[in-house]
């Protein structure tokens, strides 16, 4: 059985200690049969996500059926594995996926028949190879992400354990730990319809003592959070974005922090929830190397463009102003020296998301330069789980943080719950407490205390 243990991320100003002290797990998690390890058969389909767009979803068989379906990002970094979309304009705007289905159904699985579903390393490498491009875009990486993951659920079910077990195994994670959830509460950036130019502002309940509770936190935050937008802003302002966070039309990012200090306040959480946040930078990145925080209004009369210099001092000041633990994508994903330099002169989490895009070579390449020190780990970003697994050793090898993440646009698929129990990463951030996509998540690591 699972021991989930006190979680001791050194990057966290306070000590979260999000652990259930006598784990019990679901006895079906744990009592069923095992299935059979040889892959029968592979079928795939296009289905539709949390944004109406098409996506992949996966049914592999051996005796049973496991299931598994893709997402799909906004603010995408440039160095991502490539998503394959069909390009018609006249199909679901060119964003169907019908090619990346026919390259599972017509390609993948006529060579993947028979193969032991339990060795995960072996099957994703034959998949690499057959695909024999750099960043997946022969088959996509949106094809060979929906295989592997069917191929791990299955690799848990022929060794009959639950999928979280199984991922600790492929990765030799000693301990396991539950995860601190960064809810994102507030939604701006390429995920809303508002004049907000960083991404997300999170709540993190790094004081809970048990996962149940961060739930609870979160929840009650968020609720709150609605009332005070609402009595500030008015009733339209309490719309959501793509991952269920409010989406109130301000413009001023210290506006944000201020409204989820209110927040917390008001739920009686303050002290025990901390902030979290991630810019999303790269997406306004001005042709001329500074950032443009009115990007999303164009044109625009430049007032807010700033270099990456005084961009550095803002978040120093939102730093020293309110209790923040974590700034992800501070910056663009070129700007390897704003980064190096915001590192060495903060004491938080700086997360790299576009920046290292869960690949084990810019991973590398950050450690070295000393860019930051915690990996977004984000599944479809490299394209199967053994890389994935990989990314996330990297990072715990270099001292940094693991912040498992799910991407704007989701499905019902809950695999980075799992995954983010098995390797221990510590911290899981998959929108706001709100919207099914994002609880389908939440609601799964849940189920494992
Ligand atoms: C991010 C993600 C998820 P997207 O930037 O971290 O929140 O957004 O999936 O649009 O890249
Ligand atoms: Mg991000």
């Amino acid at each position: 059985m699972a021991s989930l243990t006190t979680h001791t991320n050194p990057l966290f100003s306070s000590k979260p200690h999000l652990s259930t002290p006598s784990p019990k797990l679901r006895p079906f998690s744990v009592q069923c049969s095992a299935s059979s390890s040889k892959l029968k058969s592979l079928k795939a389909r296009q289905i539709i996500d949390s944004r109406g767009n098409p996506t992949v979803e996966v049914d592999l068989i051996t005796n049973d059926l496991f299931r598994s379906a893709v997402p799909s990002g906004a603010s995408t970094g440039i160095y991502e594995a490539l998503e394959l979309r069909d390009g018609d304009n006249s199909v679901y705007g060119g964003k169907g996926v019908l090619n990346a289905v026919k390259n599972i159904n017509d390609i993948l699985a006529p060579k993947l028949v028979g193969i032991d579903v339990s060795n995960q390393a072996d099957v994703d490498a034959l998949m690499l190879e057959i695909d024999g491009t750099p960043n997946k875009s022969k088959l996509g990486a949106n094809a060979i992400l929906g295989v592997s993951l069917s191929v791990c659920r299955a690799g848990a079910g022929a060794k009959g354990m639950p999928l979280y077990k199984h991922i600790q195994e492929l990765s030799g994670t000693k301990e396991l730990v539950m995860p601190v959830p960064a809810f994102n509460v507030i939604n701006g950036g390429s995920h809303a319809g508002n004049n907000l130019a960083m991404q997300e502002f999170m709540i993190l309940p790094v004081g809970a003592a048990s996962f149940a509770e961060a739930l609870r936190m979160g929840s009650e935050v968020y609720h709150t959070l609605k009332g005070i937008i609402k009595a500030k802003y008015g009733q339209d302002a309490c719309n959501v974005g793509d991952e269920g966070g409010f989406a109130p039309n301000v413009q001023d990012n210290r506006e944000g922090l201020v409204l989820l200090i209110d927040a917390i306040e008001k739920a009686g959480y303050t002290g025990k929830i901390k902030i979290g946040m991630d810019v999303a930078a790269s997406e306004f990145l001005t042709k001329d190397g500074r950032y443009d925080l009115n990007f999303k209004k164009q044109p625009n009369d430049g007032a807010h463009v700033m270099s990456a210099q005084s961009l550095g001092e803002l978040y120093k000041e939102f730093v020293r102003d309110f209790p923040i633990v974590s700034i992800e994508d501070p910056f663009d994903q070129d700007d390897w020296s704003s980064w190096t330099s915001l590192q060495s002169s903060v004491d938080i989490q700086l997360v790299g998301d576009d920046l290292l895009v869960t690949n084990p070579k810019r991973i590398a390449e950050a450690i070295h330069k000393k860019s930051c020190n915690a990996l977004l780990l984000k599944v479809n970003q490299i394209g199967t789980v053994t890389e994935s697994i990989q990314a996330a050793l990297d990072s715990k090898a270099a001292g940094w943080g693991v912040m498992v993440s799910h991407r704007s646009g989701e499905t019902e698929d809950n695999f980075i719950a799992d995954l983010s129990v098995g390797l221990a990463s510590g911290q899981i951030k998959t929108g706001a407490p709100c919207r099914s996509e994002r609880l389908a998540k939440y609601n799964q690591v849940e189920s494992k205390s």
